[in-house]
């Protein structure tokens, strides 16, 4: 499956500045065309998905909102043709590569949501990325939601 973001609907651009332990040196991490698929009543998790491009090696380590009491990251895989998912642990960042979280991959899964998201709402999410030195920074970016039908068409 290939999945290519419409560059012209970028919803989030944020840099993110990632200290190096010298305190000199610094890398960025760019998120790009954040989204989040939007929920019906009663659905309790959905999937949050962007494009991240790392300036020198990093990874996503961890997530969070105030949408959701659990957020964790996720690998999508097939396995005999069904579609499991499943937490890991990180989303490796190489340098200058920009790393798809998509629907059918990696995703930040929002879980136990506090409330329905409806189309065209922000959703504010704090990702954590580890550098090579293993130094944390956190950066706060929006995700716009997404109706249904949108988000279907987007793959
Ligand atoms: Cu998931």
């Amino acid at each position: 499956m290939t999945f290519r973001f419409n560059l012209a609907s970028c919803t989030a651009v944020v840099l993110a500045a990632l200290l190096g332990v010298s305190g000199a040196a610094f890398a960025q991490v760019v998120v790009a065309d954040a989204w989040v698929r939007g929920t019906v009543a009663g659905q309790r998790a959905t999937g949050a998905f962007m494009t991240l491009t790392a300036a020198s090696d990093a990874a996503l380590v961890s997530a969070a909102s105030p949408v959701a009491k659990i957020v964790e990251i996720h690998e999508m895989t097939m396995e005999g043709g069904v579609a499991k998912m499943r937490a890991v642990p990180r989303v490796d960042l190489p340098a200058g590569k920009p790393v798809a979280l998509k629907p059918g991959g990696h995703h930040v899964m929002l879980m136990a949501l506090q409330q329905p998201l409806k189309e065209g709402e922000s959703v504010r999410i704090a990702l954590t990325f580890e550098n090579r030195d293993g130094k944390r920074t956190t950066a706060e970016i929006t995700a716009r939601v997404r109706g249904l039908a949108e988000s279907a068409q987007k793959h």
